[in-house]
């Protein structure tokens, strides 16, 4: 507790800031975060004591916030985000306001949680590019050290490369053993599966990388020296010591959010060529082409969901396995109504809230499940039933044998952790050559429709209260009314208002079938909420 307190009196907290804890972890300007960091080393630490020496994992990053902001997550054992009840406790740590009140919230905290401090706790934690990463490092650890946890850099890498560190120090020696526990390790497992599951397919044209000036162009390098000449990486936006550059007018979230290429790549990408976005901390994944008339096309979350739950519902059944393992699908209200409508005809679907905790929950029931948030962040769960099923499965021809071989390696491609843009690339990359696809075929898998998402800054976002996996709202009251008589006007009409779980605002989504009106829709909705 000595030590705690010392170390705590070097870290105050900004009187006048409250942190919460949400979506995305802790999340703000990166200058004032050093108490959080602090705090959140004494925490994570108390979460691996709380669960018997287990390494929890702390990844210091804003992903594709502007570079100022900075922010951290925790990652529970088995890779995944840290258990919702302890948001809460993450938060009040964070907010007391001094160093006693500090160290009373924690003894508070240890009695009701049932903390055995005796017990050992291990961390292991990583940072992106940005500028306000080293000091904010450098608090962290000293956390970790006020209550003498054994904690292990991984130094800068991509969120997903932390989560897949996370799972695999946790289960090295089990017979669940993820990987080998290192960077190297999961470059290793993904590109030794890439290269199966592409092997005597036809030559891979080479991929256009925007690395949003972050992470991902570090270890998007090292992933293209092992992946050879199997698929050449073209990685642009790759200036990671540039001064405001990570996200600028690049990366994922632009290319979702404004719906066109990135400026830097207009000379880059030709006609017909793939291109892809990455955000900051190589987490999220949009693909995009250029058709023969130069027009730009968006190859977002919800396309890359359809594309892969299409090729694993086929693999399936090529090796015999159909109607014993059941593909399903996870969305959030925002994924295009055409895709909703494409793959509810086909699969078992399901819509929860925002945020990749309630997704990956909801993919863990099926055998198989799917889920993409269609700004490009998602993953592919097999349930451990699956994985033993596929690993026992006799398969009566060599045609089953082949795809249930394929099937095997896509639990090896793909990071089952947490959504992670370089893996998830690779997996679009097998599809792709599995079938011959082009971007344009892949894009003619279904229609979007026409789409805006607009923020609405309001004096008080937490009045904005959601139900039905936020596609209506219960509060304020008359609120949703007004939204479904201005909905019913308009042709393919549909719209939601949600308050955002890491900004402090309210977003707006809507669409139409046609262009113009999906813009009014979201605008007049926008009217209403303001
Ligand atoms: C974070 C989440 C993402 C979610 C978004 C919602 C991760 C890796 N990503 O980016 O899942 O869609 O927040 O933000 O946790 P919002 O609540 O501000 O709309
Ligand atoms: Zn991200």
């Amino acid at each position: 507790v000595d030590a705690i307190r010392t170390l705590s009196e070097q870290h105050p907290k900004p009187s006048n800031v409250h942190f919460q804890y949400g979506t995305a972890g802790f999340r703000t300007l990166g200058n004032i975060l050093d108490s959080v960091m602090f705090r959140v080393g004494v925490l994570a630490a108390l979460r691996s004591k709380r669960l018997d020496g287990k390494t929890i994992g702390v990844m210091i990053t804003a992903s594709h916030n502007p570079e100022q902001d900075n922010g951290v997550k925790l990652v529970d054992p088995r890779g995944e985000m840290l258990e919702a009840a302890w948001e809460v406790h993450a938060t009040n740590l964070a907010n007391a306001a001094t160093t006693d009140a500090f160290v009373d919230a924690l003894d508070a905290f240890v009695k009701t949680a049932k903390i055995d401090l005796s017990k050992p706790a291990r961390v292991v934690y990583a940072r992106d590019t940005r500028p306000s990463g080293p000091a904010l490092i450098a608090a962290l650890e000293h956390g970790f050290k006020a209550i003498g946890a054994e904690a292990r850099n991984a130094g800068v890498t991509t969120t997903p490369v932390l989560h897949y560190l996370v799972k695999a120090i946790n289960t090295k020696g089990t017979k669940e053993e993820y990987g080998v526990d290192s960077e190297e390790g999961y470059l290793q497992k993904l590109s030794t599966a890439f290269k199966k599951l592409v092997a005597g397919k036809p030559a891979i044209p080479p991929l256009v990388i925007d690395c949003a000036n972050g992470v991902g162009a570090i270890v998007g390098e090292k992933l293209g020296a092992h992946l050879g000449d199997t698929l050449k990486l073209l990685l642009h936006n790759t200036a990671i010591d540039t001064a405001g550059a990570l996200n600028h007018a690049c990366g994922a979230d632009f290319v979702k959010t404004s719906q066109r290429l990135p400026p830097s790549l207009a000379s880059v990408l030709q006609p017909g060529q793939r291109g892809c976005s990455l955000d900051g901390d190589a987490d999220r994944l949009i693909y995009y082409y250029l058709d023969d008339r130069g027009q730009f096309h968006m190859l977002d979350g919800d396309k890359i969901a359809a594309l892969v739950a299409a090729f694993i519902v086929e693999l399936t059944k090529s090796a015999g396995l159909e109607g014993e393992i059941q593909v399903g699908i996870v969305q959030t209200a925002y994924a295009n109504g055409g895709s909703t409508k494409y793959l509810a005809e086909r699969l078992p679907i399901k819509c929860v809230s925002t945020g990749v905790k309630h997704l990956h929950h909801a993919a863990e029931h099926y055998d198989i499940g799917v889920y993409f948030e269609a700004n490009g962040h998602g993953t592919v769960l097999f349930s451990s039933d699956t994985t033993n099923k596929l690993s026992s499965h006799q398969p009566s021809t060599p045609a089953q044998s082949t795809a249930l071989n394929h099937l095997i390696n896509l639990t090896q491609l793909i990071n089952q952790t947490v959504g992670d843009a370089l893996s998830d690339m690779l997996l679009i990359e097998v599809v792709l050559a599995h079938k011959s696809y082009s971007g344009l075929e892949w894009d003619s898998l279904y229609v979007d429709l026409p789409n805006r998402l607009v923020k609405v800054v309001v004096p008080e976002r937490n009045i904005f209260k959601t139900a039905d996996a936020e596609r209506r709202l219960t509060s304020p009251p008359g609120l949703q009314a007004k939204i479904d008589e201005l909905v019913h006007r308009y042709e393919g009409g549909r719209s939601f208002v949600r308050p955002s779980g890491t900004e402090d605002v309210v977003r707006v989504y809507a669409e139409a079938t046609v262009r113009s009106q999906a813009d009014e829709l979201a605008f007049r909705v926008a009217g209403l909420v303001y």
